[in-house]
């Protein structure tokens, strides 16, 4: 018997149209239910730029990663010369003025009101670290890049920075108020987490954030704020330029 011959056979025409008919109206249910769910969703309220559906599954993603996180996991080591010899540059918020380098110094708002003023000279007198790693950007790039500074830690340690530490959160913010990122506890104290302010042996280069930028490499490049101007603690979340327009918080990977 022919193939076709055998799957006639198989499938007579009455149960063949019964089958069709199944499908089509199968079909068109899960059509008109996915039209609802839609016109459900466009219809909800928008919170924080997003859709508040949307964002209630970003606020359980984001309650998940803050229980789940380990601060005891590292982003994989490279040697220098994995690094790229010129990384990529990506986004200027908050960099596009001018800036006197001359007189800037790194402002930390105490949690009893004081600002420390810091300037590049005393961060370069404090134990360097180097941090070789693959440096990513929730746009879907990603490079090995080489970066010195000190340890974020060691700063708040050196500078007695004992009851800022306690807090739940780090903000960030240029100079100019253009730019700004909140960084939880944790990350911030990470091993792994620098003030930073040389790139392949060298100081950065001024789209890079020069005279300083934070390099954290348990997360995305979003949270790599260039062009330190402020740096301040506290148990609310700090404002973050792309959790405003929706993205994760936390963005670790
Ligand atoms: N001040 C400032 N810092 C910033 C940004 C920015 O727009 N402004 N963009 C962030 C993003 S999205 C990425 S991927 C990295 C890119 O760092 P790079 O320019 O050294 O590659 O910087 C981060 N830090
Ligand atoms: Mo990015």
């Amino acid at each position: 018997m022919k193939d076709w011959e055998q799957r006639k056979e198989m499938w007579p025409a009455a149960s063949l149209r019964r089958r069709n008919l199944r499908a089509v109206v199968v079909l068109g249910l899960m059509l008109i239910a996915g039209w609802g769910l839609w016109q459900w969703m466009i219809h909800q309220p928008v919170e924080g730029r997003i859709l508040s559906p949307l964002r209630k599954v970003l606020g359980w993603n984001e309650r998940l990663f803050e229980g789940a996180m380990d601060t005891s996991l590292r982003a994989t080591s490279y040697s220098g010369k994995e690094a790229v010899k010129l990384p990529r540059v990506n986004g200027s918020y908050g960099m596009t003025g001018t800036l006197d380098t001359a007189s800037w110094r790194m402002m930390v708002v105490r949690c009893n009101g004081d600002t420390l003023k810091i300037s590049l000279a005393a961060l370069q007198q404090l134990p360097k670290t180097e941090v070789i790693f693959d440096f990513k950007c929730i746009e879907g790039w990603s490079q090995v890049t080489h970066w010195g500074g000190v340890k974020l830690k060691t700063f708040c340690e050196r500078y007695g920075l004992q009851e800022e530490t306690a807090k739940h959160y780090v903000g960030l913010e240029t100079p100019d108020g253009g730019y700004y990122v909140g960084i939880d506890m944790k990350s911030a104290l990470h091993d792994q987490t620098i003030l930073c302010y040389e790139m392949n042996g060298k100081p950065l280069p001024a789209n890079q954030g020069y005279p300083l930028r934070l390099i954290i490499p348990v997360k995305y490049g979003v949270k790599h704020l260039k062009r330190i101007g402020t740096m301040f603690f506290s148990d609310d979340k700090p404002r973050d330029y792309w959790a405003e327009h929706g993205y994760d918080y936390y963005c670790g990977h």
